[in-house]
Order: C-alpha cells, then sequence, then structure tokens
C-alpha cells in the first residue's frame, strides 16, 4: 500500500480540503510510487500562513540564543539520520548516495552553522553626535516568510532557508517542490522533534499555481524566498513587487569553466565530470560550458570524451553507479531538444545525446552524458539552462577572449579556471562575472560559510548562506537612547 503524507499545519498533520492527492514517482524506476501527497490549494496554505501569523509574535519574543538552541537539535537530529534521510531522498530525486550524503551534509553544517547566529545576530553600535545619547542597530524579523524550493536540493537548499529564517524568529511557510516532498517532510519530522512550537514552521504541498502564488499574494507573507527556474522567479519577483514584499530569488546558471593552455589536464577533467555530470547536471552551479585554450583543446578533448563513455548510469541506491537518472520525463524530453538544437546549430556530438538502451535503464529518465564540441558562444546549447548531463565544449584563442565568453552570458552564478598562473588565476577572479569562482576546482561545491548566488539573471542581489543570509530574512532598526533629560536636536544643536 503506498503511503499518504499530510501537511504540517500548527504543529498538526493535516489532509488537503482538496481531497486530492498527487504521486510521488521514484526516476529511476517509475514503477516504484514512493508516495502519495497532498494536492492543496489555496485554502490550505490561508490556513499554514494564519498559523505562521499567530505564531510569529511568540516567536519573534524567544530569545534568539533559544531558537538557536533548538535549531542545534535539528542539527543533531540531522546527523542521527543522514543515512535514512539520504536513501529517501536517491529514491524521491535519483542523485547517487555519495551525494545525496552530501546533500545531507550540507543541511548539518548550514544548521550548525546557522544556529550560532542565535548568540551573534550582530548589529552596529556607534557614536551619537550629541551628549548622553546611545545609537546602535538591531536585527528585527520580517514576519511570515514563504519558501519555494526546488528539487535538486531536496534537503540543502530548504536548510538554507528555513534556518535562517527561524534563527532570526520568523514563521515560516514552506512549499517544497512537487517532486521531491518526502525529504521536506522528514525534514519537519526533525524540527518536530527537536521541539520546534507549533504553528511556527508550516509546510503545504501541491503545485506552485494553487500553493505558490496564493503565498506571492497574500497580504500577510513579507518575504517570498524562492529557488528555482528564471521564469518562475521574474513571474514570483513581479508578483512580489506589486504586493510591495521582499522577494530573494535564486534562479539559473550557465556556468562555465575556462582551461588554459598550461593547465594541468589530468586534473581539469576530474573537474568538468564532476562538474557536468554530477547530480546528472541538475545543479544550478552545474558546469554546461568548457572554454578551452586551442592548444589544449585536442588532448583535453580526447580525455574527457574517454572518460565520459565510461561513466556508468543507473540507480543511484547502486554503488557501482556514477549518475543517476533526470527527474522526470519533461527533463528527458527537454535534454533531447537541446541535444536536437545543439546539431542543427552545427555543433559536433562526441558522445552520448541519447536515451540510453541498457539493462533496467527503460524504467528510468535516464540520459547519456554528452559531449558537444565546435560550439560557438552563441549557439542556444551555450545561451540556455540545459539542466540535464550535456557540456558544449567552445575553443578560445587567448585569456581574454575567454573571459569575455564567459561573461556572456545572462547568468552569473558560478565560474572556474584552470590553469597554473597565479596572475591570470587572479586576473580571472576579477573579471569574471559571476557570484562564485573557482582557482583549478570545479563550478560545483560551495561550502555554506560563505555566500551562495550570483549576478545579472541569476538572483537578484542577494546571498543565500554565509552570514550574508541574515540580510535577507531580517530587516534593521536603528535605535536611538536619549538619556540626557532634555530635548537634544541632531544636525541643528552642533
Ligand atoms: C544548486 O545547484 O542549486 O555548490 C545548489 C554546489 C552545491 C549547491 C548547489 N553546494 O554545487
Amino acid at each position: 500500500m503506498t503511503r499518504t503524507y499530510k501537511n504540517y499545519i500548527n504543529g498538526k498533520w493535516v489532509r488537503s480540503r482538496t481531497g486530492e492527492c498527487f504521486e510521488n514517482i521514484n526516476p529511476a524506476n517509475t514503477g516504484d510510487v514512493i508516495g502519495r501527497f497532498q494536492k492543496s490549494d489555496r485554502e490550505d496554505v490561508e490556513q499554514a500562513i494564519a498559523s505562521a501569523f499567530n505564531a510569529r509574535k511568540q516567536w519573534r519574543d524567544t530569545p534568539a540564543p533559544r531558537r538557536g538552541e533548538i535549531l542545534f537539535r535539528v542539527a543533531e537530529l540531522l546527523v542521527k539520520e543522514k543515512e535514512s534521510l539520504a536513501r529517501d531522498m536517491t529514491r524521491e530525486m535519483g542523485k547517487i548516495l555519495a551525494e545525496t550524503r552530501g546533500d545531507v551534509q550540507e543541511a548539518i553544517d548550514l544548521t550548525y552553522y546557522t544556529a550560532g547566529e542565535g548568540r551573534r545576530m550582530a548589529g552596529d553600535t556607534v557614536p551619537s553626535e550629541l551628549d548622553k545619547k546611545f545609537c546602535m542597530s538591531v536585527r528585527m524579523p520580517l514576519g511570515v516568510v514563504g519558501c519555494i524550493t526546488p528539487w535538486n536540493f531536496p534537503l540543502a537548499i530548504p536548510s538554507w532557508k528555513l534556518i535562517p529564517a527561524l534563527v532570526t524568529g520568523n514563521t515560516v511557510v514552506i512549499k517544497p517542490a512537487t517532486a521531491t516532498p518526502l525529504t521536506v517532510v522528514n525534514f519537519i519530522k526533525i524540527f518536530e522533534k527537536a521541539g520546534l512550537p507549533p504553528g511556527v514552521l508550516n509546510m503545504v504541498t501541491g503545485f506552485g499555481s494553487d500553493v505558490g502564488w496564493p503565498m506571492v499574494e497574500h497580504p500577510k507573507v513579507n518575504l517570498v524566498s524562492f529557488t528555482g527556474s528564471f521564469d518562475t522567479g521574474s513571474q514570483i519577483a513581479a508578483g512580489c513587487a506589486s504586493h510591495m514584499k521582499q522577494f530573494s530569488l535564486e534562479m539559473g546558471g550557465k556556468n562555465a569553466i575556462i582551461v588554459m593552455d598550461d593547465a594541468d589536464l589530468e586534473l581539469t577533467v576530474e573537474g568538468i565530470l564532476f562538474g557536468a555530470f554530477g547530480t546528472t547536471g541538475q545543479r544550478c552551479t552545474a558546469c554546461s560550458r568548457v572554454i578551452v585554450h586551442h592548444k589544449v583543446q585536442k588532448k583535453l578533448t580526447a580525455l574527457l570524451v574517454k572518460r565520459a563513455k565510461a561513466l556508468r548510469l543507473g540507480d543511484g541506491l547502486n554503488s557501482k553507479v556514477d549518475v543517476g537518472p533526470l527527474i522526470n520525463e519533461e527533463a528527458q524530453k527537454k535534454v533531447e531538444l537541446y541535444i536536437k538544437i545543439g546539431k542543427k546549430e552545427g555543433a559536433k556530438l562526441l558522445c552520448g545525446g541519447g536515451v540510453p538502451k541498457g539493462r533496467g535503464l527503460g524504467k528510468g529518465f535516464f540520459f547519456e552524458p554528452t559531449v558537444f564540441t565546435d560550439v560557438s558562444p552563441h549557439m542556444r546549447i551555450a545561451q540556455e539552462e540545459i539542466f540535464g548531463p550535456v557540456v558544449s565544449l567552445i575553443t578560445c584563442r587567448s585569456f581574454d577572449q575567454a573571459i569575455e565568453i564567459v561573461n556572456d552570458s545572462r547568468y552569473g552564478l558560478s565560474s572556474a579556471i584552470y590553469t597554473r598562473d597565479v596572475n591570470k588565476a587572479f586576473q580571472a577572479i576579477q573579471e569574471l562575472d559571476t557570484g562564485i569562482t573557482y582557482i583549478n576546482a570545479s563550478t560545483i561545491g560551495a561550502e555554506i560559510q560563505l555566500p551562495f548566488g550570483g549576478t545579472k539573471g541569476t538572483g537578484n542581489g542577494h546571498r543565500e548562506a554565509g552570514t550574508t543570509a541574515l540580510e535577507i530574512f531580517t530587516e534593521w532598526k536603528s535605535v536611538y537612547v536619549d538619556y540626557s533629560g532634555k530635548l537634544q536636536k541632531a544636525q541643528i544643536d552642533t
């Protein structure tokens, strides 16, 4: 019997008012139904927001160190349940177990790091221009935060949003991606066990137009934090703007690795494989362009193609597998379409490019690791986010040209350069227009203690994780305490 999972509102597991459910299916084996989840609508969202709204004063007034302590318990439980969380995640999302363990680890790291903000969250104390007057700034929660999270990092990304939102005293409604609700259900259960009071965190499952959009429109939601596609993100931005509410967006990437003629090519190939085919290419930070210096192009291509062909596809729960499936049939169709587009534009397919025929693979949404060469910077495959295991090789003749090609993109999330020349490395750091730059490492693998996010169409200027997450989830209050016992006038009494 397939299990049915419920929404979490005001500390209770409840069914949707619609009485309807949707199924969550294992992308490596479509016969494996993971569960039935509530197909909620506006009314469920309304209840969840009311619950978060009612809880907000009590949570705001809970001392931040106490809030942090609950979150430290969340981190401990994540450690304890790491393996089962990772297994559930591989089953519902497809990426290999080593990567889902990494996903859980990222949530653990983020939670330990950010729970500590309960005892920091520093503001400024500055001198006043007047005698017997005290000036300081303090961080205040925004109120109710709506989180809309993606399926490619089913636990890590929810943690990037929930933990900083909660430690700073906000209450939350989360809508998990319909492809990975089980991981968020598991996460919510951990908050419950850790003793988070009812109403502080609520979860409503369902589709964007039924659940996400009502959060954007609701006057009691003060901020919407979203990770997902550019198109959905820009709709959310417009919706939030018309309701004059805050929003933080984390969207696409068209990340590139530059390979200079002095690069360690073996190391570079490791980085390209990890960046392009890890998570089956379904990371915002995935490497989808390689800008290779013409002098090493032939050698690098040969090494890369050989290794790409050797990657083993299959169920991510099998430890011998390197690359799991794509998330669903739609994704598989989209990648297939880009292969056609690439060929039509004149790019040369070196390996992959199709749905694999191997044993057992027909049950899932697999796609062969694909390498294109002879790609020119303006082809669609070099400009648009494919979100699959496809990498395009673009040849360059100089360092300057390489930088120009990388920067010629609507996105600006992650970039990398392989070179042994320290001057070139630093010049690249200065010139690459991306939120993240790696030197002699792939485009993926950001650590949570630094800001995460990008320039241009990747986001709206916010950075998640690190201490910058606090900027998203708080507002400043400037406080003036006049203890002179008389009227003092700033700017006038000089
Ligand atoms: C994403 O792809 O949306 O840097 C997030 C990385 C991971 C996070 C990726 N730590 O690849």
